[in-house]
């Protein structure tokens, strides 16, 4: 895909502040740390526009790129911080499932997990989720230059396990591995909307 434009929108943080042009969305979803703004920063070559940081957990809001004029993509809070209290843990809860479960223009959801860990029961979790409420979804597994191709195939397989019947691609957003093939995805559930 070539990529035009890229802005970001805005930060919502409950649904009378969800964008409401009816432009298909993708959306990003995975612990915090996980790798998720260098992801959305490497598909769309921008170097800064979704904020990578050091410092898990920040973002408890969902916010809006739009891209090409013509998509969005809906980064959604980091889940499973550890030092974020129960109360929070609650809202991202509340504030991710309300978008999943109610949002019209969501084509897509990108559930990223760290290839050089198992699954974590959250990821398992909301894994399940998409799975039983029947959203089209892919795995992407994160940070793919960090382990040699064998590491790689071994970890794929303990995913494969875990987060049973879902399409898997392993990315890395330094080399641009899976790059190609995530944007493939992309591309066609575009076109279904
Ligand atoms: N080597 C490597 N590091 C990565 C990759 N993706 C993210 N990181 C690093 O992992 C940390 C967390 O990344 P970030 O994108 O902020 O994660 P987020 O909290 O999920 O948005 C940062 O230090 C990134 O530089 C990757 O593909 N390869
Ligand atoms: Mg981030």
């Amino acid at each position: 895909m070539k990529i035009t434009s890229a802005e970001f929108i805005k930060s919502a943080f409950n649904e009378t502040h969800y964008t409401d042009d009816g432009l298909p969305e993708i959306s990003f979803l995975g612990r915090s740390n996980v790798g998720k703004s260098s992801l959305i920063n490497s598909l769309l070559q921008r170097k800064g526009l979704a904020r990578t940081s050091n410092t898990p957990g920040r973002t408890q809001c969902i916010n809006f790129f739009e891209i090409n004029e013509s998509f969005y993509f809906v980064d959604l809070p980091g889940y499973g911080y550890a030092k974020v209290s129960k109360a929070m843990r609650k809202d991202w809860g509340k504030m991710a499932e309300n978008y999943l479960a109610n949002r019209e223009e969501l084509v897509l959801s990108i559930q990223l997990v760290d290839s050089r860990h198992a699954p974590t029961e959250l990821d398992i979790q909301l894994n399940e989720w998409l799975k039983f409420h029947h959203k089209n979804f892919i795995v992407v597994a994160t940070k793919a230059d960090k382990l040699s191709s064998n590491q790689l195939n071994k970890t794929i397989k303990e995913i494969e396990k875990k987060l049973p019947d879902s399409k898997i691609i392993s990315y890395s957003a330094v080399t641009g591995k899976g790059k190609d093939a995530l944007w493939a995805e992309i591309g066609a559930s575009l076109q279904s909307f």
